[in-house]
């Protein structure tokens, strides 16, 4: 899992008196600093790239971005997997459970500019997922699809990926609703509105299907580190 170099940032925390302003405008994301900003886009990451992508601030608190919630009642929900796999299944939140869970310390960027640092999640690998219904060889996409029409795409190759998990827990809790409980997906090294909130189902398909965000003029490939924001 990810390690940063969080030397730096306590020495330039100390070196900055300790102190984080908030910005407190209603409405207005609290950033940091814009000196610590500074700071921490100079620092790199264990794969070389910078900390904090071009064109991105540091917020403190993970922001409510809103959307359309699922089903409030944990014993209605179902995620649904199917496609391209052997071993279709539809799993209740218990059946989740029994599956490897993992603790995962992240970044997290949304395209409209904030970068959140070191956040925690708890969930199963999306390749304990793969391997449980035996995803198929001609298996190229993995489609993740929330209540409200909201959906999102990413490629096979992506989803492998050991960071890429499916989250039930945030901060040491239960994932708050907001961010999208029971279930959502996590993508740290894409754009957040690949990070789908109030998963119910997720399709491993031969042929990519651009989701809400990417239908709607944003990026399909979303890296944060090319900045690829708008198609
Ligand atoms: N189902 C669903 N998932 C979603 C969204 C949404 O509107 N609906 N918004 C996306 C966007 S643009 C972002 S930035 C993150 C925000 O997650 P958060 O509200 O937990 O910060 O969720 C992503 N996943
Ligand atoms: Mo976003």
């Amino acid at each position: 899992m990810e390690k940063f170099k969080k030397i730096t940032r306590r020495d330039f925390m100390a070196a900055a008196g300790g102190t984080l302003v908030s910005i407190g405008l209603p409405g207005v994301f609290v950033k940091l600093m814009d000196s610590e900003n500074r700071a921490l886009a100079a620092e790199l990451r264990p794969d070389g790239r910078p900390r904090i992508p071009p064109g991105q601030h540091a917020v403190k608190e993970l922001p409510n971005m809103g959307g359309t919630r699922g089903s409030k009642v944990a014993s209605d929900w179902r995620l649904e997997i199917s496609g391209e796999v052997e071993n279709p299944r539809i799993l209740k939140y218990p059946d989740l459970m029994e599956l490897k869970q993992v603790d995962l310390t992240c970044d997290v960027h949304c395209v409209t500019g904030w970068t959140l640092l070191d956040s925690r999640w708890r969930g199963i690998p999306m390749s304990t997922v793969m391997d449980l219904v035996r995803v198929k060889e001609s298996a190229r996409f993995v489609i993740f699809e929330a209540a409200g029409d909201y959906s999102s795409n990413i490629p096979l190759s992506e989803a492998r990926r050991d960071n890429v998990i499916l989250a039930h827990g945030y901060s040491g809790r239960d994932l708050p609703q907001a961010h999208g409980a029971p279930l959502r997906g996590l993508v740290p090294d894409r754009y957040f509105y690949k990070s789908v909130k109030w998963i119910q189902a997720i399709r491993f398909a031969s042929v990519d299907e651009p989701g809400y965000y990417e239908n709607s003029g944003y990026s399909n490939s979303a890296d944060p580190w090319k900045e690829e924001r708008f198609d």
